[in-house]
């Protein structure tokens, strides 16, 4: 499988399903400022028109988009490490935590925050409406290790959202202390910690790059 992605965007979610189920990919880094793929410089958008990572190849050549689509594909063909659902209702569970983290989370709170456009007012407008949406985790996972019982791709989506919190100093993880355990716990998994040592080197030299363009 080909999995097109930026660093350190939601596209980590899958490189963090991967190693934690062991699976082998072909990780294709996207910039996503002028939508080429770094590899051969081609562009972009001839895979995924909307320019949006992440983009899954399969191997049998069909691509996949969405996050939520893409990780559960990935969790059934990798099924030997359980990152998915067993039954019928943990199915919909699974859907239901992976619809929350991209509407209620990645879009609607983190998407505008980390948007240097967005103005103050929008930015002010997201946080009165959204932070609740922390609120409902932090009391949710109280006593809990993972959003199922076990870990699952909608952890490593989970993760991978929340650790945007050091770009978007607004939201202080300090306030709700049962989501920084858990994120801090999922940190020093070992898939986690991989996928995010990688993918910051690669998101530095990202910077270094747009920086020179500039
Ligand atoms: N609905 C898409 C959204 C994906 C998305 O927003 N990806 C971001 C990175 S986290 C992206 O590619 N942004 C580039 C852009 O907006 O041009 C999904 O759930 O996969």
């Amino acid at each position: 499988m080909e999995l097109y992605f930026s660093p350190l965007a939601c596209s980590m979610a899958t490189r963090i399903a991967f190693y934690e189920a062991g699976g082998a990919a072909t990780y294709l880094e996207v910039d996503p400022r002028t939508k080429t793929v770094l590899k051969d410089g081609s562009d972009f958008r001839k895979v995924n028109p909307l320019g949006l990572v992440p983009t899954l190849r399969t191997d049998d050549g069909v691509v996949l988009t969405e996050n939520a689509a893409i990780l559960q594909y990935v969790a059934e063909r990798l099924a030997q490490a359980k990152l998915g659902a067993a039954d019928g209702l943990e199915r919909s569970r699974l859907q239901q935590w992976l619809c929350f983290i991209g509407t209620e989370l990645h879009k609607s709170l983190f998407v505008p925050l980390l948007d240097r456009k967005a103005a103050p007012e929008v930015k002010a407008y997201v946080l009165e409406k959204n932070l609740s949406r922390l609120d409902y985790l932090e009391t949710y996972l109280k006593g809990r290790d993972y959003l199922l019982d076990h870990f699952s791709v909608a952890d490593a989506y989970l993760v991978t959202v929340i650790n945007w919190t050091m770009a978007t100093p607004p939201v202080e993880l300090a306030k709700w202390p049962v989501l920084k355990a858990y994120y801090e716990r999922l940190r020093a998994r070992p898939s986690v910690a991989k996928a995010i040592a990688e993918e910051f080197e690669l998101y530095k030299a990202e910077l270094a790059r747009h920086k020179a363009a500039a």
